[in-house]
């Protein structure tokens, strides 16, 4: 990492980590029982996720809409099984309903939506204009000079859209210094390896040039995720970009850095060797 707060409890990390299982397999279950969505991109933003939700971010689950809340947006909304996972965990709404996962009527849609399920801060899919509303959120709260945070995780592969770059330049224009992006850097995208379809890098010097500050993390060491996240809600007059080195399908080995895990649905072989890897079983 590029920058350093105080070092985090080991109880504090272990806790993160217990609760960065628990949405993994909760992914996997939830997937499985759909036998449709995306497990890859939701399995490596599992540890970002778990420790905005479960420790850094302030939110209220029996008031999602509370107006000074800190706000999360999923940019990549095909990776809601995770965001699904931290809700119902955290207690938005009853675990049970995560087996409705992209079910007819279901509040837990293929990508999530905001007017469906309690928590959910934008509706998101269309790669790229997640970001865009993270923008404007952040702008919004800099007029009315609220305190809250808000937070988007993008895809590797979303940085492909040039709305990002659009949303980019707004946030330094208007110095949105609690905006905060987190780049799930995953290496692949849906169709192959994020800089064959489309090279990117350097992404920090990209952000860089756009007049973001740049800060880097391994993605799966809590520790590290977590003082990183902390770091980036110093005051700088600039947003942050975190740029988090992750792997896709995390946690499930034969899921990890493969492409094909992208947005398949384990059989139920597959998700018995899933639930080998996630210690404890799913459920
Ligand atoms: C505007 C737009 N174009 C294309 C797609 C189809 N699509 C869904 S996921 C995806 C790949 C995203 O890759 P990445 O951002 O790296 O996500 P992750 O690896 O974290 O799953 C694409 C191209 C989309 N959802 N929106
Ligand atoms: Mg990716």
């Amino acid at each position: 990492m590029t920058a350093s707060t105080h070092v985090s409890s080991d109880e504090r990390i272990r806790s993160l980590e217990g609760h960065a299982r628990d949405i993994r397999r909760a992914i996997v279950s939830m997937v499985h029982t759909a036998q449709s969505g995306h497990c890859g991109g939701s399995l490596s933003a599992a540890d970002v996720v778990s420790a905005l939700y479960f420790d850094l971010m302030n939110i209220d689950p029996s008031k999602p809409r509370m107006p000074g809340r800190d706000r999360f947006v999923l940019s990549k909304g095909h990776a809601c099984p995770v965001l699904y996972a931290a809700l119902a965990l955290r207690g938005y709404f009853p675990v049970e309903e995560l087996s409705t996962l992209r079910k007819n009527s279901s509040r837990l849609q293929g990508h999530p939506v905001s007017t469906y399920l309690p928590g959910v801060d934008a509706t998101a899919g269309s790669l790229g204009l997640g970001f865009a509303q993270a923008v404007g959120m952040a702008l919004e709260g800099r007029m009315l000079k609220a305190d809250y945070h808000v937070y988007a995780l993008l895809g590797d592969g979303e940085l492909n859209e040039g709305v990002v770059w659009e949303a980019a330049s707004t946030a330094a224009k208007f110095g949105l210094e609690k905006l905060v992006a987190i780049v799930d850097r995953n290496n692949l995208q849906n169709d192959g390896k994020a800089d064959d379809i489309m090279p990117m890098e350097p992404i920090d010097k990209k952000f860089e040039a756009f007049n973001w500050r740049v800060l880097t993390m391994d993605g799966h060491d809590m520790a590290e995720v977590l003082a990183t996240l902390e770091a980036s809600n110093e005051p700088t007059g600039r947003p942050t970009c975190i740029i988090a080195r992750t792997v896709k399908g995390k946690g499930v080995s034969f899921m990890e850095n493969k492409r094909e895990w992208h947005g398949k649905a384990p059989s139920d072989d597959e998700y018995s060797m899933a639930c080998k890897d996630l210690e404890g079983g799913c459920t």
